[in-house]
């Protein structure tokens, strides 16, 4: 039995003085469709099916390598962040499940976080491990690598930690391990260039042997950043390079915003998948690097571009398509609740978006050469207004018409900032 956090009252109340402006506009929109010859109800239901998982780590408000700026009523432990992701799930409806890491998250019990999780209507998604920062008593420390480092010893723990990550993994019912390396150079000369990949993949080929059969392990690069001169994994060839000699079930896994500025992303969406290597996605948004902005917020053609891709690679599959969708950004002015129910609203707007592409009418163009006529296809549906399609299918579900208005109303945040103790000034990034 599920108990959500948000009265199912108020959001039945709520919904019920909007419902029937939304059948309105979703009608409208209908009709508008169906002249196309595109039933608006499949692609309602596209989108009810889908669905992206929330990081337990973005529930917190994030911070830069400045400053953080708490806010009342953040979760301070991994109960605390599962509640809120439950209301995020509660009014949206498209966010079941959430990406933990460790050992951000660990607890004793991980059978009883299951449940726990289980009751608040949420499972878990991909695990996270963590080599990028040292914790306290540990014996070895990831200053210059781990998965890559020079010592041995360090290099044995970090693989121990990712292990350890797959067996908590097991217990949560996840199918997946995540690892993203900081590993990485300040100085040119620092390590050798070939030699750390060497080590970086002497490593993970270990992890990936610990793997359960029906387990994908998911590489995540990032140009910069915490090294600024060199990173092990810094890019997609990278990570192809180091999925391709590691297994079958090992996939790339791209963060929108772990990218040189500029980059073409969806053609990379698309070479991945030709390698049958593209293993999932870290949805976020960014103005000059990892900013970690929320997703759709500055580039929301970029994302639509990415799901365009998507779709076309749906239509044609390649062996083990089955990419994992998450959330990965991070909150520094905002609620977090508010910002990850944006961000969901946006990814799915940018797949309903893709879905309305009139595939048979872009093949055409494409073949024939008609230029215009292939990208008036593609910014027509672009530019369809889907936030009827996106509110009919979170009111069926359960959701919020409004989520940002219904969750105001509910002041969720500020009946926690009662109950919870504050968290700690002072910490940069989360
Ligand atoms: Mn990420």
């Amino acid at each position: 039995m599920t108990n959500l956090p948000i009265s199912g009252d108020l959001v039945a109340q709520h919904n019920a003085a909007r419902g029937e402006a939304l059948q309105d506009d979703y009608d409208s929109l209908g009709r508008k469709l169906e002249r196309s010859g595109i039933a608006i109800d499949a692609i309602k239901d596209r989108v009810k099916e889908w669905s992206v998982a929330v990081p337990s780590w973005g529930t917190g408000r994030g911070g830069t390598r400045f400053a953080k700026f708490a806010m009342g009523g953040e979760p301070t432990n991994i109960h605390e962040k599962l509640e809120d992701c439950a209301v995020i799930q509660q009014l949206g409806r498209s966010t079941p499940r959430v990406s933990p890491h460790f050992p951000w998250d660990k607890v004793d019990d991980y059978a009883g976080l299951a449940e726990e999780a289980a009751g608040l209507g949420l499972s878990f998604d991909a695990v996270n491990s963590n080599t990028f920062q040292d914790q306290p008593g540990q014996a070895h420390s990831y200053e210059t690598g781990s998965l890559s480092s020079t010592s041995q010893a360090t290099r044995q723990q970090a693989i121990e930690h990712n292990v350890e990550c797959i067996e908590i993994g097991r217990k949560l019912g996840s199918r997946a391990l995540t690892v993203w390396v900081g590993d990485g150079t300040n100085f040119p000369g620092q390590q050798d260039l070939g030699r750390s990949l060497d080590r970086y993949l002497e490593s993970a080929a270990q992890v990936y042997s610990a793997l359960p059969d029906d387990w994908t392990m998911l590489l995540e690069h990032k140009m910069f950043e915490p090294a600024f001169y060199s990173s092990v994994i810094s890019d997609w060839g990278s990570s192809l390079i180091a999925a391709q000699e590691l297994g079958e079930r090992c996939r790339c896994l791209i963060d929108l915003g772990h990218h040189a500025p500029n980059v073409n992303i969806e053609q990379i969406v698309a070479r991945l998948h030709h390698a049958g290597k593209l293993g999932g996605f870290h949805f976020n948004d960014s103005k000059y690097g990892d900013d970690d902005l929320d997703s759709g917020s500055i580039d929301p053609h970029q994302l639509f571009l990415v799901f365009n891709e998507l779709v076309e690679a749906e239509n044609n599959p390649r062996a083990g398509f089955d990419p994992a969708y998450m959330i990965d950004q991070s909150h520094n002015v905002t609620d977090p609740i508010e910002s990850m129910l944006s961000s969901a609203e946006a990814i799915a707007g940018c797949y309903a978006r893709a879905s309305l592409v009139d595939r048979a009418a872009l093949h055409e163009a494409q073949e024939s050469n008609d230029v215009m006529l292939a990208f008036r296809t593609l910014r027509k549906a672009y530019e369809t207004d889907v936030g009827p399609i996106l509110a009919k299918a979170r009111q069926e579900q359960g959701g919020a018409i409004d989520w940002l208005g219904a969750y105001r109303e509910s002041r969720y945040r500020d009946r926690k900032a009662q109950e919870r103790k504050p968290v700690e000034l002072g910490a940069g990034i989360v």
